[in-house]
């Protein structure tokens, strides 16, 4: 595909509720919208990170000045065969996965639009619709975490993710349990324990969940080997995955034995791909995790999750529990199943309207 021009769009958008996470508490969430023009074509995509450095070192700043400066120079003009061409092209800028997979994904959104084929069919799909959870963020008290979960298990959902951290832990996860006690229940620490903390959450052994997300650092798979080890519960890794190669070091090291797919933070849709048959042939579950996306990255993460090895239910809900309006025409909506769509038209399967997304934009940047 000959890129013939990039626009980048910083967007702010007001989530319906407020997200609480152990490094902090959002009302509106960032991101980076990228544009691509190439033969005749548009693709989207969405680079996932926020205004703080919080989940990830990068933010909406650093992927705005990362890809203005450095990534969008060494595409513009250049005919960018697939997303292993696109990858060995930006592969002099070190990390900044977020804003990298966000141009990763517009391409592939070129791509299938041109060949007429859904991002889910280009990646080898099996599935029509996806199992789907939900991630409830920390709430003022106890009390108020149960009735949240209630409201979003009469909606439909049939698996539940809460957010923990020191403090707001065994007890949170505890309630939720003794007032569901047959849901699908999970728990994600966000880094937030060290080893030395951790064996405060043991007791989560006896609670029946599916895994306990990221316990400890972000850079620290050794730890988590050491941890897993005083565990029953599966131990799943988010943030210290941030690349195949780290996807092998969990799964050799016995760090995990669950791996969450943020095709974002491994720096791409292909990068995520590669996890997944990783996993697969190692015999590891995965799943798909969300970042708050707007509907263009929620129609990527469904194509994704359509694989055959994505057998746990993703962190991708339905467009009504992010956000009021979103950026597309599509807007998706949970099955009775708890399940949700995969996108069918062409690349992403979704008209973006450009109209609402100049109106959600703080700043702009056109290249070409
Ligand atoms: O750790 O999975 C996480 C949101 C922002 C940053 C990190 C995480 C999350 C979520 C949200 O849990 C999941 C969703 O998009 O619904
Ligand atoms: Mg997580």
């Amino acid at each position: 595909m000959k890129i013939s021009s990039i626009t980048l769009y910083s967007l702010r958008m007001p989530l319906v509720a407020h997200f609480e996470t152990s490094f902090g508490r959002i009302y509106e969430r960032e991101c980076v919208l990228v544009r691509l023009e190439a033969e005749g074509l548009t693709g989207w995509g969405e680079c996932t990170a926020d205004r703080d450095p919080g989940y990830s070192y990068e933010t909406t700043g650093t992927v705005m000045h990362v890809l203005k400066e450095f990534v969008g120079p060494l595409l513009l003009g250049q005919d960018v065969a697939d997303a292993a061409d696109f990858q060995r092209r930006v592969a002099p800028v070190r990390g900044h996965h977020l804003a990298k997979a966000g141009v990763e994904m517009a391409l592939w959104d070129l791509l299938g639009k041109r060949s007429g084929q859904s991002l889910s069919e280009l990646f080898g799909g099996v599935r029509e619709r996806v199992e789907v959870g939900v991630s409830v963020g920390l709430q003022d008290t106890t009390a108020d975490l149960v009735r949240v979960v209630a409201g979003y298990i009469q909606k439909g959902y049939r698996r539940i993710k809460i957010k923990i951290k020191p403090g707001r832990d065994v007890s949170e996860a505890r309630a939720v349990r003794a007032a569901f006690p047959d849901i699908k229940l999970q728990v994600d620490a966000n880094s937030a324990y060290s080893l030395e903390t951790a064996h405060i959450l043991r007791p989560l052994d006896d609670l029946d969940l599916l895994l306990i997300e990221q316990p400890l650092f972000e850079d620290d798979i050794w730890d988590h080997r050491l941890f897993q080890r005083q565990l029953r519960t599966p131990i799943c890794l988010d943030e210290s995955v941030i690349s195949p190669r780290h996807a092998r070091y969990a799964i050799e090291m016995e760090a995990c034995r669950i791996i969450n797919i943020k095709p974002g933070r491994v720096g791409g849709l292909s990068q995520g791909l590669e996890i997944h048959h990783l996993c697969r042939q190692a015999g590891l579950p995965v799943w798909c995790g969300g970042m708050l996306e707007t509907n263009i990255g929620r129609a990527s993460n469904l194509a994704i999750a359509a694989l055959p090895g994505f057998t746990l239910p993703g962190d991708i809900s339905a467009s009504d529990r992010y956000y009021r309006q979103d950026v597309t025409r599509e807007t998706f909506t949970l099955n009775a199943d708890s399940t949700i769509d995969v996108p069918t038209g062409p690349g992403l399967g979704v008209t973006v309207d450009e109209q609402r997304v100049r109106g959600f934009a703080f700043a702009e940047a056109h290249l070409g």
